[in-house]
């Protein structure tokens, strides 16, 4: 056998099991949503016929002649019976694209199409592209809005990291062909996770948005904004309000950003968000849930404290490590809620619940008090509320008070 043959074997063979293996349920979670076992993308999943060439005559070692990093922050939607996921994919040269994948369960079995996307571009060439939150809106498009990344044309000589990022949207009808639009024009200097809500507002196209003074840094600008713009063909938004600011000894202190298109429930409007934090180890992200007014979603009415979901176990290493991201959420017919989240920037996972777990932590859970005072009056609210019942179960017949005690 010759190194191509036992190569190639080798590791179609290791793909077609790691794309076939069914996802596992991991037993007892918080009881808001369940996770899995394994993820549902990561830079493996990649077709073979992507990174190798194939023709043992010009690659007699099968090697990979264009290697993939990481696959992660994924874009979701369904479309007939198909999950599908627009992934960041990132390269070993490590520029990101769009790719999708599709999934007939929605946890598992995910296969990317044979291509990637193919992006238009506007008149200023995208250096980087990354986060696609899908919006289908009730004008009838799907849109996709993301960050374009480019060099900061003010940045000192010498200065290669200075950049600027914004949001750029392309629409589609089919998920196939995709028509680029105008990047969207805010007061910002920066803006990076940026929605569109999938409603009009005041006969307007609504953004969450993310102003932000620096690359990294939201400095005044933190917080997750609301904007209006006419039109969606040249959109321009004049003015911003602040939905929900960032916020000093929160998990959202240093930052947060909108994840994907909030959904619309009988409660209000039920969005999910990633706050981020500094510690000593560098920053650390982690995913929040809270709701607006459904006529008026600028105004939050639940907010439960903390994280709903922080980077668990082998989520916690990869080459930005201590982050979960979402981008993509899926709420099916029966109720369901497939949520996709990014580890660390390098993979994707699933997480699974439903609307009426949602609903129910949402308005079961506590707001922050901001103080350790607070947190402790919560606590044993909590704790007094519990032995006054087993006290009371220990004197019912009813069975399942009889469990408890
Ligand atoms: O590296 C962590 C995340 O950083 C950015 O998010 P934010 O703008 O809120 O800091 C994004 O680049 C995101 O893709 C990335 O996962």
């Amino acid at each position: 056998m010759t190194i191509f043959e036992e190569r190639f074997q080798l590791i179609k063979s290791e793909k077609q099991r790691l794309i076939g293996t069914p996802n596992e349920k991991l037993a007892a979670g918080d009881g808001v949503c369940d996770r899995y076992k394994f993820p549902v993308l990561t830079a493996s999943h990649v077709p073979l016929f992507w990174e190798y060439d194939l023709n043992p005559e010009s690659n007699p070692f099968f090697m990979k002649r264009f290697g993939i990093n990481a696959v992660f922050n994924a874009g979701a939607i369904k479309l007939g019976k198909k999950y599908l996921l627009v992934a960041r994919v990132e390269g070993y040269d490590r520029k990101s694209f769009f790719a999708i994948a599709e999934s007939t369960s929605g946890i598992d079995r995910f296969e990317f199409r044979k291509y990637p996307m193919a992006i238009p571009e506007t008149s200023e060439p995208d250096v980087n592209i990354y986060d696609m939150r899908l919006t289908a809106h009730e004008d009838g498009w799907i849109y996709g809005l993301f960050c374009t990344e480019r060099k900061d044309p003010s940045a000192a000589a010498g200065n290669e990291s200075q950049a600027i990022a914004q949001c750029a949207i392309v629409r589609t009808r089919d998920m196939c062909r995709w028509e680029r639009l105008p990047d969207l024009k805010t007061r910002s200097p920066q803006q990076r996770n940026v929605v569109l809500h999938p409603e009009y507002i005041n006969g307007q196209y609504a953004f969450y948005t993310r102003p932000q003074d620096s690359f990294i840094e939201t400095g005044l600008g933190g917080g997750i904004g609301l904007g209006l713009a006419p039109y969606i063909e040249n959109a321009q938004i004049t003015s911003e309000v602040i939905v929900d600011p960032k916020k000093y000894h929160t998990v959202y202190e240093s930052k947060n950003g909108q994840g994907p298109a909030p959904i619309r429930t009988h409660l209000g409007w039920l969005h999910l968000a990633h706050g981020v934090r500094q510690t000593a180890a560098g920053l650390r992200y982690v995913l929040y849930l809270f709701m607006t007014d459904i006529r008026d979603p600028s105004k939050v009415i639940y907010k439960p404290a903390g994280y709903f979901l922080a980077p668990g176990e082998s989520e916690r290493v990869g080459d930005v490590s201590n982050v979960v991201f979402s981008n993509g959420w899926i709420l099916d017919d029966d109720g369901s809620v497939f949520i996709y989240y990014g580890s660390s920037d390098t993979r994707l996972h699933v997480a699974t619940t439903s609307i009426e777990r949602l609903l129910d932590y949402i308005t079961h859970t506590a707001p922050d008090g901001f103080t350790s005072a607070s947190s402790r009056k919560t606590l044993t609210g909590i704790i007094d509320r519990n032995l006054s019942f087993m006290e009371a179960a220990a004197t019912m017949e009813s069975p399942l008070p009889g469990r408890i005690r």
